[in-house]
């Protein structure tokens, strides 16, 4: 009875394994997949993993089925008696050693050759010609994107143009992060007081999702960022409204007006930037939040509900979150929002 058992038992092992293997191929497809290829760099970096696979699969079989044939078929026979296994080749060996040296080496340098091409041609010491120059600056737990050319600051959303080379300064202000946004390809470290690069051209406009992918503490899983990548003609109506001066609460909408009093009475003038308003740099810029998708390393969308709950306490959606919860009430509150949204 027992092999029975056995069986029975092995088999309904089958789809929960099968479950956890095709769980596998969702990132092929999902927002973070490395096998969606839309930028040169991760066409290349793709196209290097297919080659060094090519030659993973060659290696292992090349390996493992004479060692399978070793172990289970070409087995000596018992009756063969004692000194017969030492005979083996001796001196007909040399070039079967010098081919087994060398072959492993040349197929280590055709993948090392162009590894280390991608990595520098990807890294430039300085920019491209015609590249747009980001500095793209690690903070506990949200990105900022700096565009000197435009004389622009914006926070977790970047946004760029389709079919132009994009240069990349990457920095931190405190502790070590990552920047990746998979789907463009080139994942690189932020090092505190050191910049690295990284330049890529995003192929079509689209919505690319990005991470931190250093541990960098508490809200680490919470330090995320999106590319909108767009057409040249949406990116200059975007640049060109960002620069604008926001809408300052002077309108005739007194709801607004009591939250730019609000805002300007309150601690937040100390941490955040707004154009003509304020002039803090611990927090994020807040000229134009109200045109933003996301919220807070965009782990929130843009409401007026979620603003409201992150203002009236950071910490609980964000854990160690380096905004205090202010004790506003919430007429104050509500106020604040209205405003906070009217920026266009
Ligand atoms: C001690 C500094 C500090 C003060 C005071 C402060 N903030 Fe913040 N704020 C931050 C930091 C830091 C972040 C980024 C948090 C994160 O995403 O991890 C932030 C994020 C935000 C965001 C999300 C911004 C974005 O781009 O997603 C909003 C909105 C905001 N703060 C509004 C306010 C308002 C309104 C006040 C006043 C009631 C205020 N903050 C007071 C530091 C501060
Ligand atoms: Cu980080």
């Amino acid at each position: 009875m027992r092999p029975m058992v056995l069986k029975a038992r092995r088999s309904r092992l089958i789809p929960p394994l099968a479950c956890l293997m095709l769980a596998g191929c969702a990132p092929l497809q999902g927002p973070l997949s490395t096998f969606i290829l839309d930028s040169d760099s991760a066409r290349d970096a793709y196209h290097l993993f297919r080659y060094t696979f090519i030659w993973d699969v060659i290696i292992m079989l090349t390996v493992l089925v004479p060692l399978v044939l070793a172990l289970f078929v070409l087995t000596p026979k018992k009756s063969g008696g004692a000194g017969h296994e030492a005979e083996g080749h001796a001196g007909s060996t040399r070039w079967l050693e010098a081919a087994w040296t060398i072959t492993p080496a040349l197929i280590l340098i055709s993948m090392a050759v162009p590894s280390i091409r991608l990595t520098f041609q990807y890294q430039p010491k300085a920019p491209p010609a015609g590249a747009l120059r980001v500095r793209a600056i690690g903070h506990q737990w949200w990105w900022e994107f700096q565009y000197p050319e435009f004389h622009l600051t914006v926070a977790d959303e970047l946004h760029i143009p389709a079919g132009r080379a994009v240069y990349f300064d990457l920095e931190s202000v405190d502790v070590l992060h990552g920047f990746w946004a998979p789907e463009l390809g080139g994942k690189r470290d932020t090092i505190p007081g050191h910049v690295n690069h990284l330049t890529y051209t995003p192929d079509k406009p689209g919505e690319y999702f990005g991470e931190c992918t250093q541990f960098c503490g508490l809200s680490h899983a919470n330090m995320r960022f999106r590319i909108f990548v767009d057409t040249p003609e949406k990116f200059a109506a975007w640049v060109k409204q960002q620069q604008a001066s926001p809408a300052t609460g002077q309108g005739p909408n007194p709801k607004i007006e009591a939250g730019a009093a609000v805002f300007a009475a309150a601690p937040c003038v100390a941490c955040h930037t707004i154009e003509g308003v304020s002039k803090g740099y611990i927090g994020p810029n807040l000229s134009h939040i109200g045109s933003h998708q996301t919220l807070a390393g965009s782990i929130l969308p843009n409401t007026p509900e979620n603003m409201t709950k992150w203002i009236h306490n950071p910490d609980a959606l964000k854990p160690g979150a380096q905004m205090p919860a202010l004790g506003l009430d919430p007429v104050e509150t509500s106020d604040l929002v209205a405003y906070l949204e009217s920026l266009k």
